[in-house]
């Protein structure tokens, strides 16, 4: 067992470019400004962002993480047969615990683990917990932005090499961005290397908007966190009885879309700049492309990824993908 402790070089990092902040006054400042009023969905997972993101996973309403959660279960086995030579897994933002889990089980062959994220705290946590579940599997924790190239430690060069992306998290990616990020990861893991992606599937609106505005509210209170996040940390004076949580499908581009509604006509500042809403105007806060396995595997294709097989759930919703690079 060994964990590689990244803690004070992450700490160091983190004091240069304000990595774990990610620059949330200026996005806020910038999004507000245009002339359709956006807030990059990033900015969600604060703390208390994460923990209703957490609430969120066990909604009745929010089926991707069970569906997506059975996929792995019920074929893990089947996944790890078409992967005999694959001796790491790398795992492109930590924190999933569950889904790599039920991985790490379906497949013994595995002797490196590297979990690439950008919260240093949370690769650290994951990583412990992890090393003494699995005793025998040397974890490799990278502390960098997997939006940008990951460049892999020198033991991970020369083995087979299996990417993880599970909870359809390529979603929140422009399509141009999705085939940037796959022709990268792609890079990452090698020619002959595989990628294991988890993507929701196009489906009914109802179903599509129900998870995304669920009866209990727990999104609702998600997508109005980052207002409160801006009033906690920006000192704003956003008044949250005056927006309003709304999730539409937008079926012209395939995605579901979150937007935070004003009631009413009315000013909010952030320190020096204020900023006038019209009753009924939005600020868009997420996008959720979902993509029929065609499409998908038509994406994968353009970026050089062969598909070599596609699991789904029991009720068709959600769908992964076993890829693997054509170098
Ligand atoms: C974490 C991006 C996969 O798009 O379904 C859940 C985020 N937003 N409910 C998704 C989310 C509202 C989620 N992803």
């Amino acid at each position: 067992m060994s964990v590689v402790m990244l803690k004070d070089r992450a700490a160091a990092f983190e004091a240069i470019d304000g990595v774990e902040e990610g620059g949330f006054r200026d996005a806020v400042l910038r999004g507000l400004a245009l002339p359709h009023k956006m807030i990059p969905s990033r900015f969600f997972y604060d703390e208390r962002g994460s923990a209703l993101f957490e609430d969120i996973t066990r909604l009745e309403a929010y089926y991707p993480t069970r569906s997506e959660m059975a996929i792995f279960e019920g074929h893990g086995a089947d996944i790890a047969a078409h992967l005999p030579e694959t001796r790491a897994l790398v795992e492109f933002g930590s924190g999933s615990s569950l889904k790599i889990r039920a991985m790490l089980k379906a497949m013994p062959q595995l002797t490196h683990y590297a979990p690439i994220d950008i919260s240093g705290e949370m690769l650290t946590r994951e990583a412990q917990a992890l090393s003494a579940d699995f005793p025998d599997l040397e974890v490799v924790p990278i502390h960098a932005d997997f939006m940008s190239p990951v460049e892999l430690p020198k033991e991970l060069r020369e083995i087979g090499k299996l990417a993880f992306f599970p909870g359809s998290t390529i979603g929140n990616l422009e399509p141009y961005e999705a085939l940037e990020f796959l022709a990268r990861v792609r890079d990452t893991v090698g020619t002959g290397g595989h990628l294991l992606i988890g993507v929701d599937r196009k489906k009914d609106t109802e179903t599509l908007v129900r998870a995304y505005d669920d009866p209990e509210g727990v999104t609702a209170a998600f997508n109005l966190n980052l207002l409160a996040r801006a009033n906690r940390e920006l000192e704003a004076d956003f008044d949250l009885s005056g927006f309003a949580h709304e999730a539409r499908y937008n079926a012209d581009r395939g995605r579901i879309e979150m937007h935070l509604k004003s009631l009413k006509e009315q000013a909010v500042s952030i320190g020096a700049c204020r900023f006038d809403f019209t009753e009924g105007e939005t600020i868009h806060t997420e996008n959720s492309y979902k993509y029929a396995p065609d499409e998908f595997r038509l994406l994968a294709r353009a970026a050089r990824f062969e598909p070599v097989a596609t699991w789904t759930d029991a009720n068709e919703r959600f769908a992964v993908y076993l890829l693997q690079s054509e170098g």
